[in-house]
């Protein structure tokens, strides 16, 4: 985060925590289209993603998650929540290998399951002043930017399990959320 963002964040004021939508919610299932235009708006929205990120917690967040079908992406795998990478637009130019992980999802509470992706990834995208950059990741940082791409594209990591254990999930996360409505 900015020097700005993290004076904002102590005092608590102008940033927003966002609702995170939660499977089966069919709005996570919308493929995000591209930023064309790095506005206020967006900037704030990077912001805002971040805040409510570092709140739930996770490491990471992707705008679908929060209900705006536009291709931005916050992560922040730091063990003291110090290091908050924004990808505008991002891409996989590069994937090596293969390696299974837990992964676990903000829209998908209290699940963890095992999924295989690509061990290390090389990643383009534009950062918050349009300027392109390249990154190689490896460990949970190439998991979850695999993740977080996937969520652009309306994928959730339940997609990669046995079906009867997303209908579990399913069901569960209907039941829980429609007692708290
Ligand atoms: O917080 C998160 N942890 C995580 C752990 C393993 C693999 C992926 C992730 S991403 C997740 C936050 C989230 O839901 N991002 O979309
Ligand atoms: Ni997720």
């Amino acid at each position: 985060m900015t020097r700005f963002g993290q004076l904002f964040n102590l005092l608590g004021l102008f940033m927003a925590l966002l609702e995170i939508l939660h499977f089966p919610d069919q709005r996570l299932r919308k493929k995000a289209t591209a930023v064309t235009e790095i506005t206020a708006k967006i900037r704030q929205l990077a912001e805002d993603m971040l805040e409510t990120m570092y709140d739930a917690p996770g490491v990471g967040l992707a705008a679908n998650q929060v209900n705006v079908q536009k291709r931005l992406v916050v992560i922040d795998v730091s063990e003291d929540k110090s290091s908050p990478l924004i990808f505008i637009n991002p891409e996989i130019i590069n994937k090596q290998g293969e390696r299974e992980h837990e992964e676990g999802c903000l829209s998908v509470p209290e699940a963890y399951e095992l999924v295989t992706r690509a061990d290390t990834v090389r990643v383009k995208a534009l950062d918050l002043d349009g300027v392109a950059f390249e990154l190689d990741a490896d460990e949970l940082l190439a998991t979850c930017i695999q993740h977080e791409i996937d969520h652009l594209d309306g994928k959730l990591f339940v997609d990669y399990i046995s079906n009867l254990k997303r209908q579990r999930i399913k069901k569960r996360l209907e039941k829980q959320f429609k007692q708290q409505r």
